[in-house]
Protein backbone atom coordinates (compact mmCIF):
# COMPACT_ATOMS: atom_id res chain seq x y z
CA UNK A 1 0.00 0.00 0.00
CA UNK A 2 1.53 3.16 -1.16
CA UNK A 3 -1.53 6.14 -0.87
CA UNK A 4 -0.48 6.91 2.23
CA UNK A 5 1.02 10.30 0.71
CA UNK A 6 0.38 10.81 -2.68
CA UNK A 7 -2.18 8.55 -3.75
CA UNK A 8 0.07 6.61 -6.40
CA UNK A 9 -1.47 3.33 -6.12
CA UNK A 10 1.14 0.25 -5.96
CA UNK A 11 -1.48 -2.74 -5.81
CA UNK A 12 -0.83 -4.92 -2.85
CA UNK A 13 -0.68 -7.81 -5.21
CA UNK A 14 2.12 -6.57 -7.45
CA UNK A 15 3.94 -9.46 -8.82
CA UNK A 16 1.51 -12.25 -10.61
CA UNK A 17 -0.74 -14.37 -8.93
CA UNK A 18 0.43 -13.49 -4.91
CA UNK A 19 -0.69 -16.07 -2.47
CA UNK A 20 -3.25 -14.62 0.35
CA UNK A 21 -4.25 -15.47 3.53
CA UNK A 22 -7.81 -14.54 3.90
CA UNK A 23 -9.34 -13.96 7.50
CA UNK A 24 -13.14 -13.48 8.28
CA UNK A 25 -14.52 -12.92 12.17
CA UNK A 26 -17.90 -12.78 12.94
CA UNK A 27 -18.45 -10.31 15.59
CA UNK A 28 -20.91 -10.37 18.56
CA UNK A 29 -24.82 -11.61 17.17
CA UNK A 30 -23.73 -11.18 13.80
CA UNK A 31 -23.28 -14.52 11.40
CA UNK A 32 -20.14 -14.49 8.80
CA UNK A 33 -22.52 -13.61 5.63
CA UNK A 34 -23.78 -16.41 3.61
CA UNK A 35 -21.49 -16.05 0.94
CA UNK A 36 -18.82 -14.23 2.32
CA UNK A 37 -15.96 -16.76 2.24
CA UNK A 38 -16.75 -17.38 -1.79
CA UNK A 39 -16.78 -13.31 -2.35
CA UNK A 40 -13.74 -12.93 -0.44
CA UNK A 41 -11.99 -15.41 -2.90
CA UNK A 42 -13.29 -13.72 -5.72
CA UNK A 43 -12.04 -10.21 -4.39
CA UNK A 44 -9.06 -11.53 -3.74
CA UNK A 45 -8.94 -12.71 -7.73
CA UNK A 46 -10.01 -9.64 -9.16
CA UNK A 47 -7.12 -7.84 -7.44
CA UNK A 48 -4.64 -10.27 -9.00
CA UNK A 49 -4.39 -12.29 -5.84
CA UNK A 50 -5.38 -16.15 -4.78
CA UNK A 51 -5.81 -17.37 -1.71
CA UNK A 52 -4.01 -20.35 -0.07
CA UNK A 53 -6.00 -20.48 2.85
CA UNK A 54 -8.69 -19.26 4.39
CA UNK A 55 -9.00 -18.65 8.49
CA UNK A 56 -12.36 -17.91 10.33
CA UNK A 57 -13.50 -16.86 14.03
CA UNK A 58 -16.11 -15.66 15.92
CA UNK A 59 -15.78 -13.79 18.72
CA UNK A 60 -17.73 -11.43 21.23
CA UNK A 61 -15.79 -8.39 20.07
CA UNK A 62 -13.19 -7.52 18.70
CA UNK A 63 -9.74 -7.26 20.01
CA UNK A 64 -8.74 -3.70 20.35
CA UNK A 65 -5.22 -4.42 19.73
CA UNK A 66 -5.07 -7.01 16.72
CA UNK A 67 -8.80 -7.45 15.99
CA UNK A 68 -8.69 -11.52 16.35
CA UNK A 69 -7.10 -12.87 19.98
CA UNK A 70 -3.55 -13.42 20.33
CA UNK A 71 -4.24 -17.56 19.98
CA UNK A 72 -5.63 -16.90 16.77
CA UNK A 73 -2.93 -14.33 15.88
CA UNK A 74 -0.16 -17.51 15.90
CA UNK A 75 -2.78 -19.92 14.03
CA UNK A 76 -2.87 -17.07 11.65
CA UNK A 77 1.10 -17.01 10.94
CA UNK A 78 1.79 -20.67 11.20
CA UNK A 79 -1.30 -21.36 8.13
CA UNK A 80 0.43 -18.59 5.81
CA UNK A 81 4.16 -19.72 6.59
CA UNK A 82 2.75 -23.16 5.68
CA UNK A 83 0.97 -21.66 2.70
CA UNK A 84 4.22 -19.57 1.54
CA UNK A 85 2.00 -16.72 1.40
CA UNK A 86 3.05 -12.93 2.44
CA UNK A 87 0.00 -11.35 2.67
CA UNK A 88 -2.96 -11.64 5.10
CA UNK A 89 -6.53 -9.92 4.11
CA UNK A 90 -9.20 -9.45 6.59
CA UNK A 91 -12.17 -9.14 5.71
CA UNK A 92 -13.62 -6.46 8.14
CA UNK A 93 -12.05 -2.74 8.32
CA UNK A 94 -9.15 -2.41 11.08
CA UNK A 95 -7.35 0.33 13.08
CA UNK A 96 -4.18 1.50 11.55
CA UNK A 97 -3.00 0.26 15.22
CA UNK A 98 -4.48 -3.33 14.51
CA UNK A 99 -2.47 -3.14 11.06
CA UNK A 100 0.77 -2.58 12.21
CA UNK A 101 0.12 -4.81 15.01
CA UNK A 102 -0.98 -7.78 13.18
CA UNK A 103 2.28 -7.12 10.79
CA UNK A 104 4.40 -7.15 13.65
CA UNK A 105 3.61 -10.38 14.56
CA UNK A 106 3.01 -11.92 11.66
CA UNK A 107 5.82 -10.99 9.69
CA UNK A 108 2.85 -10.01 6.65
CA UNK A 109 1.40 -7.17 4.90
CA UNK A 110 -2.22 -7.02 6.63
CA UNK A 111 -4.78 -5.43 3.97
CA UNK A 112 -8.36 -4.86 5.43
CA UNK A 113 -11.75 -5.26 3.12
CA UNK A 114 -11.71 -1.64 2.13
CA UNK A 115 -8.13 -1.09 0.78
CA UNK A 116 -8.94 -4.20 -0.83
CA UNK A 117 -12.18 -3.41 -3.10
CA UNK A 118 -10.39 0.32 -3.56
CA UNK A 119 -7.22 -1.10 -5.03
CA UNK A 120 -9.57 -2.88 -7.16
CA UNK A 121 -11.39 -0.25 -8.26
CA UNK A 122 -8.49 1.64 -8.61
CA UNK A 123 -6.97 -0.56 -10.99
CA UNK A 124 -10.28 -0.76 -13.06
CA UNK A 125 -10.31 2.90 -13.20
CA UNK A 126 -9.63 4.21 -17.12
CA UNK A 127 -11.22 7.41 -17.67
CA UNK A 128 -10.18 10.60 -15.79
CA UNK A 129 -13.14 10.80 -13.59
CA UNK A 130 -13.19 7.01 -12.85
CA UNK A 131 -9.43 7.90 -11.55
CA UNK A 132 -10.11 11.18 -9.96
CA UNK A 133 -12.69 9.84 -7.75
CA UNK A 134 -10.84 6.32 -6.61
CA UNK A 135 -7.47 8.78 -5.48
CA UNK A 136 -10.02 11.00 -3.38
CA UNK A 137 -12.01 7.75 -2.15
CA UNK A 138 -8.27 6.12 -1.01
CA UNK A 139 -6.89 9.77 -0.04
CA UNK A 140 -9.80 10.06 2.03
CA UNK A 141 -9.26 6.65 4.23
CA UNK A 142 -5.20 7.00 4.39
CA UNK A 143 -5.56 10.66 5.71
CA UNK A 144 -7.07 9.54 9.39
CA UNK A 145 -4.45 7.06 9.26
CA UNK A 146 -1.14 8.31 8.37
CA UNK A 147 0.81 7.67 11.02
CA UNK A 148 -0.17 3.69 10.80
CA UNK A 149 0.55 4.09 7.47
CA UNK A 150 4.09 5.23 8.19
CA UNK A 151 4.57 2.89 10.28
CA UNK A 152 3.53 0.51 7.76
CA UNK A 153 5.51 1.95 4.96
CA UNK A 154 8.09 2.55 6.75
CA UNK A 155 8.68 -1.36 7.94
CA UNK A 156 7.96 -2.72 4.66
CA UNK A 157 10.84 -0.50 3.34
CA UNK A 158 8.17 0.45 0.56
CA UNK A 159 9.54 3.04 -1.77
CA UNK A 160 9.08 6.03 0.54
CA UNK A 161 11.96 7.77 2.30
CA UNK A 162 14.85 5.73 3.77
CA UNK A 163 15.48 7.75 6.82
CA UNK A 164 12.26 6.83 8.26
CA UNK A 165 9.84 9.39 8.54
CA UNK A 166 9.59 11.39 11.57
CA UNK A 167 6.71 13.55 13.01
CA UNK A 168 7.39 16.51 11.22
CA UNK A 169 7.55 14.49 8.24
CA UNK A 170 4.06 13.50 9.26
CA UNK A 171 3.00 16.85 9.79
CA UNK A 172 4.21 17.68 6.07
CA UNK A 173 2.44 14.30 4.72
CA UNK A 174 -0.81 15.17 6.30
CA UNK A 175 -0.60 18.65 4.69
CA UNK A 176 0.13 17.40 1.49
CA UNK A 177 -3.07 14.98 1.69
CA UNK A 178 -5.07 17.36 2.86
CA UNK A 179 -4.02 20.09 0.05
CA UNK A 180 -4.88 17.34 -2.98
CA UNK A 181 -8.03 16.30 -1.10
CA UNK A 182 -9.25 19.73 -1.66
CA UNK A 183 -7.91 20.08 -5.10
CA UNK A 184 -9.36 16.86 -6.12
CA UNK A 185 -12.99 17.92 -5.02
CA UNK A 186 -12.88 20.89 -6.34
CA UNK A 187 -12.36 19.25 -9.89
CA UNK A 188 -15.23 16.69 -8.99
CA UNK A 189 -17.37 19.61 -8.34
CA UNK A 190 -16.67 21.07 -11.89
CA UNK A 191 -16.98 17.99 -12.97
CA UNK A 192 -20.47 17.81 -11.42
CA UNK A 193 -21.98 21.19 -12.06
CA UNK A 194 -20.59 20.40 -16.34
CA UNK A 195 -23.43 17.40 -16.32
CA UNK A 196 -26.35 19.28 -14.50
CA UNK A 197 -25.54 21.64 -16.98
CA UNK A 198 -25.89 19.26 -19.59
CA UNK A 199 -28.64 17.14 -18.05
CA UNK A 200 -30.95 20.36 -17.66
CA UNK A 201 -30.85 20.97 -21.20
CA UNK A 202 -33.21 17.70 -22.35
CA UNK A 203 -36.65 17.34 -19.81
CA UNK A 204 -38.36 14.35 -22.13
CA UNK A 205 -35.73 11.70 -21.25
CA UNK A 206 -36.88 8.74 -19.64
CA UNK A 207 -34.31 7.83 -17.38
CA UNK A 208 -33.49 3.43 -16.79
CA UNK A 209 -30.78 2.93 -14.59
CA UNK A 210 -29.02 -0.91 -14.30
CA UNK A 211 -28.38 -1.46 -10.92
CA UNK A 212 -27.17 -4.57 -8.83
CA UNK A 213 -24.79 -6.43 -7.28
CA UNK A 214 -21.08 -6.59 -9.29
CA UNK A 215 -20.54 -8.82 -11.70
CA UNK A 216 -24.72 -10.33 -11.97
CA UNK A 217 -24.70 -9.15 -15.95
CA UNK A 218 -25.61 -5.85 -15.79
CA UNK A 219 -23.03 -4.62 -18.48
CA UNK A 220 -23.89 -7.61 -20.65
CA UNK A 221 -27.97 -6.91 -20.08
CA UNK A 222 -26.84 -3.04 -21.09
CA UNK A 223 -25.42 -4.96 -24.42
CA UNK A 224 -28.51 -6.86 -25.17
CA UNK A 225 -30.41 -4.18 -25.02
CA UNK A 226 -28.93 -0.97 -26.69
CA UNK A 227 -25.99 -2.98 -28.41
CA UNK A 228 -23.72 -0.72 -26.67
CA UNK A 229 -20.57 -2.40 -26.39
CA UNK A 230 -19.74 -2.11 -22.83
CA UNK A 231 -17.06 -4.22 -21.48
CA UNK A 232 -17.44 -7.15 -19.75
CA UNK A 233 -15.76 -9.50 -18.00
CA UNK A 234 -16.19 -12.12 -15.36
CA UNK A 235 -14.78 -9.73 -12.38
CA UNK A 236 -15.65 -7.57 -9.90
CA UNK A 237 -16.20 -4.35 -10.36
CA UNK A 238 -15.15 -4.41 -14.41
CA UNK A 239 -17.75 -1.19 -14.65
CA UNK A 240 -16.52 1.74 -12.60
CA UNK A 241 -17.69 4.19 -15.45
CA UNK A 242 -21.57 5.61 -16.43
CA UNK A 243 -22.35 4.13 -19.70
CA UNK A 244 -25.86 5.61 -21.23
CA UNK A 245 -27.31 4.67 -24.31
CA UNK A 246 -30.75 5.37 -26.30
CA UNK A 247 -33.00 2.43 -25.91
CA UNK A 248 -34.76 1.58 -28.67
CA UNK A 249 -37.82 2.94 -29.99
CA UNK A 250 -40.07 4.05 -28.26
CA UNK A 251 -43.06 6.13 -29.77
CA UNK A 252 -42.88 9.95 -28.45
CA UNK A 253 -39.62 10.90 -26.29
CA UNK A 254 -36.57 9.26 -25.40
CA UNK A 255 -36.05 6.39 -23.05
CA UNK A 256 -31.94 6.19 -22.27
CA UNK A 257 -30.38 3.49 -20.51
CA UNK A 258 -27.30 3.62 -17.78
CA UNK A 259 -24.79 1.24 -16.71
CA UNK A 260 -23.24 1.61 -13.80
CA UNK A 261 -20.69 0.71 -11.04
CA UNK A 262 -21.98 -2.26 -9.08
CA UNK A 263 -22.67 -2.60 -5.69
CA UNK A 264 -20.94 -4.76 -2.90
CA UNK A 265 -21.81 -5.58 0.39
CA UNK A 266 -20.32 -3.44 3.27
CA UNK A 267 -18.98 -1.16 0.06
CA UNK A 268 -16.44 1.19 1.16
CA UNK A 269 -18.43 4.73 2.43
CA UNK A 270 -15.60 6.76 0.70
CA UNK A 271 -16.52 5.09 -2.25
CA UNK A 272 -19.46 5.90 -2.08
CA UNK A 273 -18.64 9.55 -1.11
CA UNK A 274 -16.47 9.93 -3.76
CA UNK A 275 -18.34 8.07 -6.83
CA UNK A 276 -21.09 10.74 -5.92
CA UNK A 277 -21.45 12.02 -9.49
CA UNK A 278 -21.27 8.34 -11.12
CA UNK A 279 -24.11 7.47 -8.40
CA UNK A 280 -26.03 10.87 -9.12
CA UNK A 281 -27.48 8.93 -12.70
CA UNK A 282 -28.69 6.42 -9.99
CA UNK A 283 -30.77 9.00 -7.82
CA UNK A 284 -31.72 10.96 -10.85
CA UNK A 285 -33.39 7.50 -12.74
CA UNK A 286 -36.89 7.74 -13.36
CA UNK A 287 -36.60 3.23 -13.03
CA UNK A 288 -34.16 1.35 -11.98
CA UNK A 289 -33.76 -2.35 -12.83
CA UNK A 290 -32.73 -3.88 -10.22
CA UNK A 291 -30.73 -6.78 -11.95
CA UNK A 292 -30.03 -10.13 -9.79
CA UNK A 293 -27.86 -13.12 -10.77
CA UNK A 294 -30.26 -15.85 -10.51
CA UNK A 295 -27.70 -18.68 -10.76
CA UNK A 296 -26.59 -16.91 -7.41
CA UNK A 297 -27.13 -19.29 -4.20
CA UNK A 298 -26.70 -15.58 -2.41
CA UNK A 299 -28.73 -13.51 -4.75
CA UNK A 300 -31.47 -12.89 -1.53
CA UNK A 301 -28.60 -11.77 0.35
CA UNK A 302 -27.32 -9.78 -2.50
CA UNK A 303 -30.74 -8.55 -3.83
CA UNK A 304 -30.90 -7.34 -0.27
CA UNK A 305 -27.46 -5.23 0.13
CA UNK A 306 -28.20 -3.45 -3.09
CA UNK A 307 -31.64 -2.33 -1.42
CA UNK A 308 -30.32 -1.30 1.19
CA UNK A 309 -27.19 0.73 -0.52
CA UNK A 310 -30.11 2.25 -2.50
CA UNK A 311 -31.49 3.26 0.26
CA UNK A 312 -28.34 5.08 1.91
CA UNK A 313 -27.74 7.11 -1.57
CA UNK A 314 -31.30 8.75 -1.30
CA UNK A 315 -33.17 6.29 -4.28
CA UNK A 316 -35.14 4.46 -2.27
CA UNK A 317 -38.25 5.47 -3.59
CA UNK A 318 -37.54 5.18 -7.38
CA UNK A 319 -39.91 3.11 -9.17
CA UNK A 320 -37.96 -0.42 -9.83
CA UNK A 321 -38.27 -3.88 -11.32
CA UNK A 322 -36.70 -6.83 -10.09
CA UNK A 323 -34.47 -8.47 -13.05
CA UNK A 324 -33.03 -12.01 -12.72
CA UNK A 325 -29.96 -12.62 -15.09
CA UNK A 326 -28.61 -15.94 -16.36
CA UNK A 327 -31.36 -17.66 -16.02
CA UNK A 328 -30.01 -19.86 -19.07
CA UNK A 329 -27.74 -21.19 -15.58
CA UNK A 330 -30.63 -21.33 -12.71
CA UNK A 331 -33.07 -24.43 -12.94
CA UNK A 332 -35.32 -22.85 -10.74
CA UNK A 333 -37.97 -19.50 -11.38
CA UNK A 334 -37.80 -16.65 -9.74
CA UNK A 335 -41.06 -15.82 -6.77
CA UNK A 336 -41.38 -12.13 -7.75
CA UNK A 337 -39.78 -10.48 -10.41
CA UNK A 338 -38.56 -11.15 -14.29
CA UNK A 339 -36.24 -14.10 -15.35
CA UNK A 340 -33.67 -12.72 -18.20
CA UNK A 341 -31.07 -14.53 -19.65
CA UNK A 342 -28.39 -11.46 -21.19
CA UNK A 343 -26.50 -13.75 -23.04
CA UNK A 344 -28.76 -16.22 -24.15
CA UNK A 345 -31.19 -13.47 -25.33
CA UNK A 346 -33.85 -14.68 -23.35
CA UNK A 347 -36.38 -12.47 -22.47
CA UNK A 348 -34.99 -9.60 -23.90
CA UNK A 349 -37.84 -8.73 -25.65
CA UNK A 350 -40.97 -8.88 -22.16
CA UNK A 351 -38.21 -6.04 -20.58
CA UNK A 352 -38.29 -3.61 -23.00
CA UNK A 353 -42.30 -3.90 -22.87
CA UNK A 354 -42.13 -3.79 -19.27
CA UNK A 355 -39.96 -1.06 -19.44
CA UNK A 356 -42.05 0.98 -21.67
CA UNK A 357 -45.17 0.16 -19.40
CA UNK A 358 -43.69 1.99 -17.08
CA UNK A 359 -42.75 4.72 -18.75
CA UNK A 360 -45.78 5.35 -19.83
CA UNK A 361 -47.71 4.73 -16.28
CA UNK A 362 -45.80 8.11 -15.49
CA UNK A 363 -47.63 9.87 -18.09
CA UNK A 364 -50.08 12.77 -17.66
CA UNK A 365 -52.02 12.18 -20.76
CA UNK A 366 -53.86 14.61 -22.59
CA UNK A 367 -55.91 15.89 -25.35
CA UNK A 368 -55.19 19.74 -26.20
CA UNK A 369 -56.99 21.56 -28.56
CA UNK A 370 -55.30 24.76 -30.28
CA UNK A 371 -57.36 27.24 -31.95
CA UNK A 372 -53.74 28.11 -34.02
CA UNK A 373 -51.33 26.31 -36.13
CA UNK A 374 -49.05 26.38 -32.18
CA UNK A 375 -45.89 27.44 -33.44
CA UNK A 376 -43.64 27.40 -30.56
CA UNK A 377 -45.60 26.00 -28.62
CA UNK A 378 -45.99 23.05 -30.54
CA UNK A 379 -42.19 22.70 -30.34
CA UNK A 380 -42.09 23.08 -27.17
CA UNK A 381 -44.90 19.84 -26.45
CA UNK A 382 -42.82 17.99 -28.82
CA UNK A 383 -39.46 18.78 -26.83
CA UNK A 384 -41.24 18.04 -23.25
CA UNK A 385 -44.07 15.41 -23.66
CA UNK A 386 -44.40 12.11 -25.61
CA UNK A 387 -46.44 13.14 -28.53
CA UNK A 388 -48.56 10.52 -30.26
CA UNK A 389 -50.60 12.52 -32.57
CA UNK A 390 -51.20 15.88 -33.96
CA UNK A 391 -53.77 16.91 -36.05
CA UNK A 392 -53.67 19.99 -38.12
CA UNK A 393 -57.18 21.43 -39.49
CA UNK A 394 -56.98 24.75 -41.05
CA UNK A 395 -55.68 26.86 -38.20
CA UNK A 396 -56.08 24.59 -35.86
CA UNK A 397 -54.11 22.24 -34.03
CA UNK A 398 -54.93 19.10 -31.79
CA UNK A 399 -52.17 17.21 -30.23
CA UNK A 400 -52.28 14.21 -27.96
CA UNK A 401 -49.67 13.33 -25.38
CA UNK A 402 -48.36 12.60 -22.43
CA UNK A 403 -46.45 14.94 -20.43
CA UNK A 404 -43.09 14.06 -18.48
CA UNK A 405 -43.66 16.52 -16.00
CA UNK A 406 -47.04 16.84 -14.86
CA UNK A 407 -50.17 18.61 -16.81
CA UNK A 408 -49.86 21.34 -14.93
CA UNK A 409 -46.18 22.05 -16.84
CA UNK A 410 -47.88 22.03 -19.99
CA UNK A 411 -50.94 24.45 -19.17
CA UNK A 412 -48.23 26.66 -17.25
CA UNK A 413 -46.42 26.58 -21.13
CA UNK A 414 -49.93 27.40 -22.58
CA UNK A 415 -50.37 30.47 -20.57
CA UNK A 416 -47.97 32.09 -22.18
CA UNK A 417 -49.59 31.80 -25.85
CA UNK A 418 -52.25 34.54 -26.62
CA UNK A 419 -54.52 32.34 -28.53
CA UNK A 420 -57.25 30.36 -27.40
CA UNK A 421 -56.43 26.54 -26.38
CA UNK A 422 -58.71 24.24 -24.21
CA UNK A 423 -56.77 21.04 -22.35
CA UNK A 424 -58.79 17.33 -21.26
CA UNK A 425 -57.06 15.12 -19.50
CA UNK A 426 -57.51 11.72 -20.57
CA UNK A 427 -56.67 8.61 -18.98
CA UNK A 428 -53.80 7.09 -20.80
CA UNK A 429 -52.27 6.59 -24.44
CA UNK A 430 -54.64 6.27 -27.36
CA UNK A 431 -52.91 2.73 -29.28
CA UNK A 432 -51.01 2.65 -32.07
CA UNK A 433 -47.85 4.11 -33.24
CA UNK A 434 -47.34 8.31 -33.59
CA UNK A 435 -50.04 10.00 -35.48
CA UNK A 436 -49.62 13.47 -37.76
CA UNK A 437 -52.72 13.98 -39.54
CA UNK A 438 -53.34 17.11 -41.43
CA UNK A 439 -56.37 18.01 -43.71
CA UNK A 440 -60.05 17.84 -43.53
CA UNK A 441 -60.60 15.07 -41.11
CA UNK A 442 -60.66 16.03 -37.81
CA UNK A 443 -60.57 12.57 -35.96
N1 LIG B 1 -24.47 -17.72 -18.25
C1 LIG B 1 -24.65 -16.42 -18.29
N2 LIG B 1 -23.61 -15.59 -18.01
C2 LIG B 1 -23.84 -14.26 -18.07
C3 LIG B 1 -25.12 -13.72 -18.39
N3 LIG B 1 -25.03 -12.37 -18.35
C4 LIG B 1 -23.73 -12.09 -18.00
N4 LIG B 1 -23.02 -13.22 -17.84
C5 LIG B 1 -21.59 -13.32 -17.46
O1 LIG B 1 -21.39 -12.78 -16.17
C6 LIG B 1 -20.13 -12.12 -16.07
C7 LIG B 1 -20.30 -10.71 -15.57
O2 LIG B 1 -20.98 -9.96 -16.54
P1 LIG B 1 -20.97 -8.37 -16.54
O3 LIG B 1 -21.97 -7.93 -17.55
O4 LIG B 1 -19.59 -7.84 -16.67
O5 LIG B 1 -21.52 -8.10 -15.05
P2 LIG B 1 -21.66 -6.70 -14.27
O6 LIG B 1 -20.52 -6.63 -13.33
O7 LIG B 1 -22.97 -6.80 -13.53
O8 LIG B 1 -21.69 -5.61 -15.29
C8 LIG B 1 -19.52 -12.20 -17.46
O9 LIG B 1 -18.60 -13.28 -17.49
C9 LIG B 1 -20.72 -12.47 -18.36
O10 LIG B 1 -20.37 -13.14 -19.54
C10 LIG B 1 -26.20 -14.63 -18.70
O11 LIG B 1 -27.34 -14.27 -19.00
N5 LIG B 1 -25.89 -15.95 -18.62
MG1 LIG C 1 -20.39 -4.07 -15.50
Amino acid sequence: MAIASTGAGVPPFSTGREKVVTVLVSIGQESTAPGAEEEMRSLVSSAGGEVAASLSQHRPSPDPATFVGSGKVEEIRRAAAAAGAATLVFDHNLTPGQVSRLEEATGCKVIDRTELIMTIFADHARTAEAKLQIELAQLRYALPRLSGMWHHLSRLGGGIGTRGPGETQLEVDRRRARKRIAALEDRMKRIEERRVLRDERRRDIYRVVLTGYTNVGKSTLMNALCGAGVHVEDRLFATLDTTTRKLGDFPGGTVVLSDTVGFIDRLPEQLVASFRSTLAVVREADLLLLVGDLSSPWRLEQMESVRSTLDGLGAGSIPRITVWNKADLAGETPVEGLAVSALGGIGIDSLVRIIREARDSVLEWFDLRMESPGGAAVNWLFENCSVRSRTVLGGSTRIVAGAYRGRDAVRARMERESFPWHLEAIDGPPSGAMAETSGASDG
